[in-house]
């Protein structure tokens, strides 16, 4: 059975935060429903107009057109004549194409009564900050002691921003004069999270892109540093990008990943944006799980990723919701 038919036939519960959040998104998608009832028959016109819709959620000209193949390739096997039956088949497919070959766990690498480290990397105004603060939340709500490390001591203004989110998630802060070294206050910051005992650190970093060397450098250099004090890498390394800067955004991004071992994805702003579909543009270019996604700009807005979540909430219409 399909994840199409599941949801029909359970009648599902909408998740709140991804109905509010997606509602942008929908709006676009959702005229995929009035373009399959405006239409009688199935012609290349129509698939046409299918591929125009998908483009312009930002799914990604690539995995559109790779889609579109798969759509046609099942109508002609199901023997699908009526456009309201393709519902079922995008549904499908959008999932199966998430999921293909590829690790979809989105859950955190965590280990209870260790020292979780956290690193988040990406380029500037994405919302890491913003991230990191929603999630010293998420950990100190299950009883985890969190400290934040004011790793961009680069813009002005960085270290306040942080220590802002540290009040609101009621955790503590790390942080050295601005201008400091950023290599040299995670290490003091974690030597001062392994003598007291903290569960989880989570390392906010500087989101400039000067030059790919440089900028590899730096982080190559953090690294050495958490390596060093901790015995391992960072459990996570976070890839933080803005939904809402479309297709560019994306390719900027791409050098983060190039500059250091991103382990995942955190997509801010998917509320911002009617081109959800970027989730799945991610998925086809980076080959990166997404691990949470933003929302919204409230500190409970960070939710774990979760596709069936995903795509009940783009294609809440096609189930009646
Ligand atoms: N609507 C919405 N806004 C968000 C979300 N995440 C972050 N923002 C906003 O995006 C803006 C930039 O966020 P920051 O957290 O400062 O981004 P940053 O990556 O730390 O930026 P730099 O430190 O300059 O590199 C802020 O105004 C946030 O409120 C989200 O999920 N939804
Ligand atoms: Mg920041």
């Amino acid at each position: 059975m399909g994840i199409f038919s599941i949801f029909k036939s359970k009648k599902k519960k909408q998740n709140e935060k991804y109905n509010l959040g997606l509602h942008k998104s929908r709006q676009t998608l959702g005229s995929l429903k009035k373009v399959l009832e405006s239409n009688n028959t199935i012609t290349d016109d129509l698939y046409d107009e299918i591929e125009e819709i998908l483009i312009g959620a930002d799914i990604g000209v690539d995995t559109t057109l790779k889609f579109m193949e798969i759509l046609k390739e099942q109508q002609i096997l199901k023997n699908i004549s009526n456009p309201l039956e393709l519902q079922e088949i995008i549904v499908d497919e959008i999932f199966n194409l998430y999921l293909e070959g590829e690790i979809v766990r989105s859950d955190i690498n965590y280990v209870k009564g260790n020292l979780n480290v956290y690193m988040f990397v990406g380029v500037n105004g994405t919302g890491k900050t913003t991230s990191i603060g929603k999630l010293a939340y998420k950990f100190k709500s299950d009883s985890n002691k969190v400290l934040l490390i004011a790793a961009d001591t680069f813009r002005a203004g960085a270290i306040e921003q942080l220590e802002v989110w540290a009040k609101r998630a009621n955790v503590s802060i790390f942080k050295k004069e601005p201008g400091t070294d950023p290599s040299s206050v995670i290490y003091d910051g974690l030597m001062m999270a392994k003598h007291e005992a903290y569960d989880v650190v989570l390392i906010d970093t500087a989101g400039r892109l000067h030059n790919k060397v440089s900028l590899m450098n730096e982080l190559s250099k953090m690294r050495r540093v958490i390596d060093k004090v901790t015995g391992k890498g960072p459990e996570e390394t976070l890839l933080v990008i803005d939904a809402t800067t479309g297709q560019n955004g994306i390719k900027q991004a791409e050098i983060f990943k190039e500059a250091t071992d991103v382990t995942g994805v955190i997509l801010t702003k998917l509320d911002g944006t009617a081109k959800g579909g970027i989730v799945l543009a991610i998925k086809n270019l980076y080959q990166l799980p997404i691990k949470f996604v933003g929302l919204g700009e409230k500190i409970t807005d960070l939710v774990l990723f979760d596709i069936e979540e995903y795509i009940y909430g783009l294609f809440s219409d096609f189930f009646g919701g």
